[in-house]
């Protein structure tokens, strides 16, 4: 491991940092707590839906191990976490007619409490693909604009109502690109239509997915409207969106592969980044779709035009582009990882589409900041070790390819920063823990701990280790951090996991450096006071045992 720099100039002491998850993919308890159907939750029972045929009921179980989800975090030293709130636990039906459930508003309000009381930044995304299925069941969920544009206007509000006092960053919509073209084009993803009739005898690839993408980006933007006029100035946050995008480079230097390369950012960012950051659709959709493409009044474009607060960016991997073929969600151009000269562009994931290109995160983030000219909030980046889920544990937990991916993405993230001058403030690796992966199930494994699903029980790999202790390194005033003791999750030989025992008493040690902006907690609830440690004690503590160095 690399050994401190502290001569190296750091990231601002606001750079925030952690890890990311979503709730369909960690919670598991679907019908518990009140919690209504999501789209997911029968999609992912529907033999054949998802590689090994299982489904999200239990997933890491995080609805009942949520403690030891945080004793994690604080282990890890995190500023912050990227979690999402499941629509149909708050609002079991979906609907603005339709009641709240106060056992999933407590449910999240005990994490968001629970978050701050270590002194970890909550981060919270409000649509991470789990729609209630009475919404789809009753007008077809995001095809129906104006439907859903009210009742999900209606739900951000009830979450900006009831948390919004303690969360500060809100992410309105997770991936609209993969909302709209796997659910409603290839249909690998819930609710799974497509005109591909081996697949669904439902859907039409060739208009739907741009018609549910354009209910994203109203949805996205009058939420932010409601959020900006009726919440903004008292509790002081901010909202955006975040966008999957991979970098794209010509497959060589023919002039249409470098124009294929253009194309296929146009549609996997600018469709959504366009009207968002600039006001309107890229123009090489509008002519490659024609009147497919929906069109925006003069008066939702103004709403649509400054919607988001910052740049949030989820990407993986690069893809080398050819003129070409007909796919459309690619912007008819045809991806490869194999280079003219027969080589691979990096090392392969477990999936086929991420293979590990470090210069293409950087080259990603000038391009989003010279074309968007809003700072930078990577959401999500992070990689699925080729047949991790056959391995033993033990190797498991030593994840070199995935230390070697994130060793090169901080590399690019500082010098991104520091050489190109790029706006950027935030980093989320992709993900907290192995988790429910959509259509993989559980065989493709991007946690940067280890779950071991018949235990539920988790192990920190090292590239836990790798990304905590890089931005100990490079994030200022953040030498402190990590809260990790003798009490630390080991991944070392003896593969120790996080027990409850282990767990409760990481949590009694576990105040963090940070000030909680709890103070005084909202809605009548106390805060437990801070217990403090001493910062060289838990330095030195952190360094010899969870570093072992
Ligand atoms: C993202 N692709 O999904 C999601 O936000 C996460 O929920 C997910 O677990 C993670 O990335 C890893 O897959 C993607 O096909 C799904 O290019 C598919 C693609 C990209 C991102």
């Amino acid at each position: 491991m690399a050994t401190t720099n502290t001569s190296q100039p750091k990231l601002s002491k606001d750079f925030l940092w952690g890890f990311a998850t979503a709730s369909f993919q960690i919670e598991g308890s679907t019908d518990v707590g009140g919690r209504g159907k999501s789209i997911w939750d029968d999609f992912s029972r529907t033999p054949g839906k998802t590689m090994d045929g299982r489904n999200g009921d239990v997933a890491t179980d995080s609805f009942n191990l949520w403690r030891e989800d945080l004793d994690l975090l604080v282990s890890y030293g995190v500023k912050s976490y990227r979690f999402s709130l499941s629509w149909s636990r708050i609002i079991p039906l979906g609907g603005r007619d339709d009641p709240v459930s106060e056992e999933g508003i407590k449910f999240y309000n005990d994490l968001i409490d629970a978050l701050l009381e270590r002194g970890i930044t909550p981060f919270v995304t409000l649509y991470h693909w789990d729609l209630p299925q009475a919404l789809h069941d009753r007008y077809l969920g995001w095809l129906n604009k104006d439907e859903i544009v009210a009742d999900y206007v209606h739900y951000s509000r009830v979450c900006f109502e009831r948390f919004g006092d303690r969360v500060k960053h809100w992410l309105t919509m997770n991936e609209p690109w993969c909302i709209s073209v796997l659910g409603y084009g290839r249909g690998v993803f819930a609710p799974g239509r497509s005109s591909d009739r081996m697949r669904s005898s439902e859907g039409d690839s060739s208009t739907e997915p741009w018609i549910a993408g354009h209910s994203v980006i109203l949805s996205h933007a009058y939420a932010v409207k409601a959020y900006r006029e009726e919440f903004k100035a008292k509790q002081g946050g901010q909202i955006g969106i975040t966008l999957n995008g991979d970098w794209a480079m010509p497959y060589d230097d023919s002039p249409e592969n470098i124009a294929a390369a253009q194309h296929a950012l146009d549609v996997a960012i600018g469709w959504f980044a366009d009207p968002i950051y600039l006001g309107n659709y890229p123009p090489y959709m509008k002519q490659m779709l024609g009147d497919r493409l929906p069109t925006f009044t003069e008066e939702e474009l103004k709403v649509v035009k400054a919607s988001s607060d910052f740049y949030g960016m989820n990407t993986y991997t690069t893809n080398l582009c050819k003129a070409g073929g007909e796919d459309e969600f690619q912007g008819r151009t045809e991806y490869t990882f194999t280079r003219p000269d027969g080589t691979q562009l990096g090392p392969q994931a477990h999936c086929a589409w991420l293979q590990d290109y470090p210069e293409g995160f950087r080259e990603l983030l000038n391009y989003l900041y010279n074309r968007y000219h809003m700072p930078i909030y990577v959401t999500e980046n992070g990689f699925a070790v080729k047949d991790e889920h056959s391995m033993s544990l033990e190797q498991a937990l030593k994840d070199e390819p995935r230390v070697q991916y994130y060793r090169g993405v901080t590399q690019g993230l500082i010098d991104a920063v520091q050489k190109d001058g790029v706006d950027v403030r935030a980093y989320f690796a992709w993900s907290l823990l192995d988790n429910f992966e959509w259509a993989d199930g559980y065989v493709t494994r991007f946690g940067v701990t280890y779950v071991d699903y018949d235990t539920q029980k988790r192990y920190p790999k090292d590239s836990a280790k790798f990304v905590s202790k890089w931005f100990q390194e490079h994030v200022e005033g953040n030498e402190v951090a990590p809260t990790v003791t003798e009490e630390v999750p080991s991944a070392s030989a003896s593969a120790k996991p996080v027990t409850g025992k282990r767990a409760s008493t990481t949590q009694a040690n576990g105040a963090s450096k940070r000030q909680s902006v709890n103070k005084g907690a909202a809605n009548g609830k106390t805060v437990p006071k801070k217990t403090w440690k001493s910062p060289i004690a838990r330095v030195t503590t952190y360094i010899s045992t969870f570093l072992g160095l």
